[in-house]
């Protein structure tokens, strides 16, 4: 199937949306200017909503995985997935993910589709998140680095956008639909694909940290291959960690007799080193041999974050290839005891994340505070959300609405009275939250 990437945009007039309290009280011929723009960035997505009750199912592929990833789909009520990692993926290593959503009978792309995807690490812990973005093409690439080795999970929320927006129609072009020819611009024979919102898991083997650099030597033309590996899926800070180095030349045979200097660095500072500084004479005293071209150094990394392995190379006279000098800076991650990689994120007792289009949505999804406790939502998002009061089945309440909130803006409401407050997301209706008020 043949696939044409043309960006087909409706672009609204954002300042009336964002100057206009009841926005959607005006009807959507005047916002909408439907226009074909090459190259633009979606932004209609955010403005519509569909009245059909959302399904909210999980759909997870099976977990047990051989250490070599495998292409994967996965198809529910005519909704086809398709997704792929390369075969072998290395932790702390860009890698590629592919994603494809498509209509199960015809095989064709669904276009105007939201999406966002969360990775979780064999503890759990969401190791990255995306921004909720908007596929014109039912494509949803993009790249991560899983931190620890293992079976990660990819998990992929995807959303349609549907028939009406706040009781008011949306432009057929707007719309989620199969693309009859692979063209956003030929859908007639199935106009419309309103799937709801769905989310689908999909493990990926992950193996231990391993880097792999072609330095040049300081004999003129020669190249060395440096290959540095951990045998475990993680390197846990305070833990003794063994580091495997191994030397190849350039056909790929062990080289032999290489001497090493490896030191381990945070930031300046030298955390461990295979020698201290050695004469002048023999840069090398010291340093760690290795008979067949494989040395192994063990290091305890401090704590949790990046670190620098340097490795210092020479050939000696005994060895079956002169490259004379090289060197090269490996970047490793160790992570404490529980996976942490990163600073946990801390939310004050009165703050509430909208978080987007995955689950929890907004981040406490559930909160209990005091009569008269002001409460702040901040979108820290990159796509537009509302915090309105009320649910996707019944409506706003009219209780607080915040309107459209861009990304980086926040909204606060204060509730004096006690009870039990719902809220939801108008554009993306599987978001939704509560307040507790007691
Ligand atoms: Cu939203």
């Amino acid at each position: 199937m043949s696939c044409r990437y043309i960006q087909f945009d409706f672009v609204i007039d954002l300042e009336i949306l964002l100057n206009n309290k009841s926005w959607y009280n005006l009807r959507m011929k005047k916002l909408l200017s439907a226009s074909i723009a090459m190259g633009t960035i979606a932004l209609f997505a955010f403005a519509i909503i569909s009245e059909n009750t959302y399904e909210s199912n999980v759909y997870a592929a099976p977990t047990s995985i051989p250490q070599e990833n495998q292409q994967g789909q996965t198809t529910s009520n005519g909704i086809k997935v398709e997704f792929g990692v390369p075969s072998k993926v290395y932790a702390t290593e860009l890698t590629p993910v592919k994603i494809k959503v498509t209509d199960a009978n015809s095989g064709a792309n669904l276009s105007h589709v939201d999406w966002a995807i969360v990775v979780k690490d064999p503890h759990g812990n969401v190791v990255y998140k995306t921004t909720t973005g908007h596929s014109h093409m039912g494509i949803m690439d993009f790249n991560v680095a899983f931190p620890i080795g293992g079976e990660n999970i990819i998990s992929l929320t995807s959303s349609s956008i549907g028939s009406k927006m706040m009781g008011m129609d949306v432009p057929l072009m707007a719309r989620t639909h199969t693309m009859s020819s692979g063209d956003l611009m030929t859908f007639e024979k199935d106009a419309e694909n309103n799937f709801g919102s769905r989310t689908f898991e999909y493990p990926v083997y992950v193996l231990p940290q391993k880097q792999t650099r072609v330095l040049d030597g300081s004999e003129k033309g020669t190249t060395v291959n440096v290959e540095l590996a951990t045998s475990s899926n993680e390197i846990i800070a305070g833990q003794p960690t063994t580091l495997l180095l191994t030397v190849t030349q350039p056909n790929g045979d062990m080289l032999t007799h290489p001497d090493a200097l490896i030191s381990v660095r945070k930031g300046t500072y030298k955390v461990s080193s295979s020698a201290e500084a050695g004469d002048p004479m023999m840069p090398m005293n010291g340093a760690y041999h290795g008979h067949v071209g494989q040395m192994s150094y063990t290091a305890t990394f401090p704590s949790a974050g990046n670190y620098i392995v340097n490795v210092d190379l020479n050939s000696l006279p005994v060895s079956n290839y002169q490259f004379g000098h090289a060197s090269v800076r490996f970047n490793v991650l160790a992570s404490d005891s529980s996976g942490e990689t990163a600073a946990t994120m801390k939310t004050a007792a009165n703050h509430i994340d909208i978080l987007g289009l995955e689950s929890p949505f907004y981040s406490p999804n559930g909160i209990n505070v005091k009569t008269g406790t002001t409460l702040t939502f901040d979108n820290v998002d990159g796509n537009f959300h509302t915090v309105t009061s009320g649910t996707p089945e019944s409506g706003p309440d009219g209780k607080f609405d915040s309107g459209l909130l861009a990304s980086g803006q926040s909204f606060d409401v204060k509730l004096d009275k006690p009870g039990k407050y719902d809220y939801f997301c108008t554009i993306h209706t599987t978001m939704r939250g509560t307040i507790t008020v007691s």
